[in-house]
């Protein structure tokens, strides 16, 4: 096996930046330095929910491993770090008194950071909501625009003026959709009338955040949405209104209603009647221009018409590309297709940053070397989609893989690796795969 990607820096635009991204609850451990209990700390409780059971209390331990990992991205010639901070360990209760071992953290990440030479790239929310809030409704209630502008001001307030980007919220779909529809991340709800108030107001959410830092002076700022091709499983025009309206639920909802272009009509034929009243008077807010957009892209899904489940009466099928341990398909296009779809309609003008892409794989550890060829495959040919779309002026600044180390993969619990470094949570060992060494030489040339 060669440990090599045919890709290099140099192929890149000189300013182009490499990084790896992280969240906050999937490798800092909620149980350190007077967090609050978040939903996802109630939600991996409940039997059934999470494989294993498995919670964030400890993960990675990078509370206090944090050095540690910072030195290995500088080892790998990283130029940027994309981390989130965490709501309920900056503020316990949701709303009100911060916790000030909780933005010393931060403080001291951000400084780790600049001192290593790297970028840091901030995310404002990756899905700790503080229980308190969550109590309350959490993101079906509209209360939460406040607490949540509230939040990103004291953070903002602590590491702003040291952050290059910062990111509201990452991946509204995952945040309203797959956790108040799908019922699959907390709270686990399968309700279309909470997914739609979640959908309207995790934007809300967004939009009133954008206003309040931008009114203190705020730069930089954007937010990182989740792409993923939906397409017909098969030709029949049933299934092809299927993949339009997963498109629309998908790919569309938060990217053209920040364009100020509104709700897509396939989405709003079965989200209106459940949204909140009043939602029309929300949309100037949430169109708060934007100074970057984030694209996370991992997969492509096949979508067939099922009449017999409720709106938006679609399944998930089987597809036949090769699929990674998650068993999401392999399909590089769809990260140049979404590139330029953006870059040519609602996203027009914005810099973009690819802010999450990569993949779980079965990685072989042997002789305390850890094996993982496919992932170097996908680097590899995520690599080549980000240039081709470069090659057609998509104004691409940047790359960061998902994820610099193995770490709690939500619903999946620690089974499912994503890392360019293997953790064996017995020890807490940091062992870099070969695809981190790849990628480190890729870096150098
Ligand atoms: C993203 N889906 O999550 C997140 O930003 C990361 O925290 C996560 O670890 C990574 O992708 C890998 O999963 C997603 O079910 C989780 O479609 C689930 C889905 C999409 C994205």
């Amino acid at each position: 096996m060669t440990d090599a990607l045919r890709n290099a820096r140099s192929d890149f635009p000189t300013d182009f930046l490499f990084g790896a991204a992280t969240a906050a609850y999937q490798i800092e451990g909620s149980g350190f330095g007077g967090a609050g209990a978040s939903h996802w700390d109630t939600f991996a409780a409940t039997p059934g929910n999470v494989a294993g059971a498995d919670d964030g209390a400890v993960a990675c331990d990078h509370y206090n491993r944090w050095q540690e990992d910072l030195d290995l991205m500088q080892a790998a010639g990283f130029d940027a770090y994309r981390f989130s901070t965490s709501w309920s360990r900056v503020m316990p209760e949701g709303t009100g008194r911060p916790n000030a071992e909780g933005l010393d953290f931060y403080d001291r990440l951000v400084d780790g950071v600049l001192a290593r030479g790297m970028t840091p790239f901030l995310t404002l929310y990756h899905w700790d909501l503080p229980s308190a809030l969550a109590m309350k409704g959490g993101w079906t209630n509209r209360d939460i625009a406040g607490w949540f502008a509230d939040y990103c001001a004291v953070v903002f307030d602590r590491i702003g003026d040291r952050v290059a980007a910062t990111a509201t919220i990452n991946e509204p779909w995952c945040v309203a959709w797959l956790s108040h529809f799908i019922g699959a991340h907390a709270p686990g709800l399968r309700d279309i009338r909470a997914a739609a108030h979640a959908m309207h107001h995790v934007l809300l959410a967004h939009g009133t955040a954008m206003q309040a830092l931008r009114a203190s002076g705020a730069k930089d700022l954007g937010i990182v949405l989740n792409f993923e091709t939906a397409s017909p499983a098969s030709d029949s025009s049933e299934d092809r209104a299927a993949a339009a309206r997963a498109d629309a639920i998908y790919n569309r909802w938060f990217i053209e209603a920040i364009a100020g272009q509104g709700y897509p009509a396939e989405a709003l034929e079965g989200l209106g009647p459940h949204m909140p009243a009043g939602w029309q008077a929300d949309m100037d807010t949430i169109a708060t221009p934007l100074d970057w957009l984030g694209v996370n892209y991992y997969t492509r899904a096949l979508y067939a018409a099922d009449p017999t489940r409720p709106w938006p009466r679609y399944r998930t099928v089987d597809g036949p590309l090769p699929k990674t341990a998650m068993g999401w398909e392999i399909r590089p296009e769809g990260l140049r297709e979404f590139l330029l779809r953006l870059a040519q309609g609602p996203a027009r003008g914005l810099p973009i940053y690819v802010t999450e892409n990569g993949m779980a794989g079965d990685d072989a550890v042997q002789d305390g070397a850890v094996h993982d060829p496919l992932r170097q495959g996908f680097i590899d040919s995520h690599l080549d989609a980000a240039r081709a779309a470069i090659a057609e002026d998509v104004d691409l600044r940047g790359f960061f893989y998902w994820s610099l180390l193995d770490n709690y993969e939500w619903a999946f619990g620690y089974d499912k690796r994503f890392g360019l470094v293997h953790v064996d949570y017995a020890t807490q060992a940091r062992t870099p795969k070969a695809s981190y060494h790849a990628l480190a030489h890729a870096l150098s040339r």
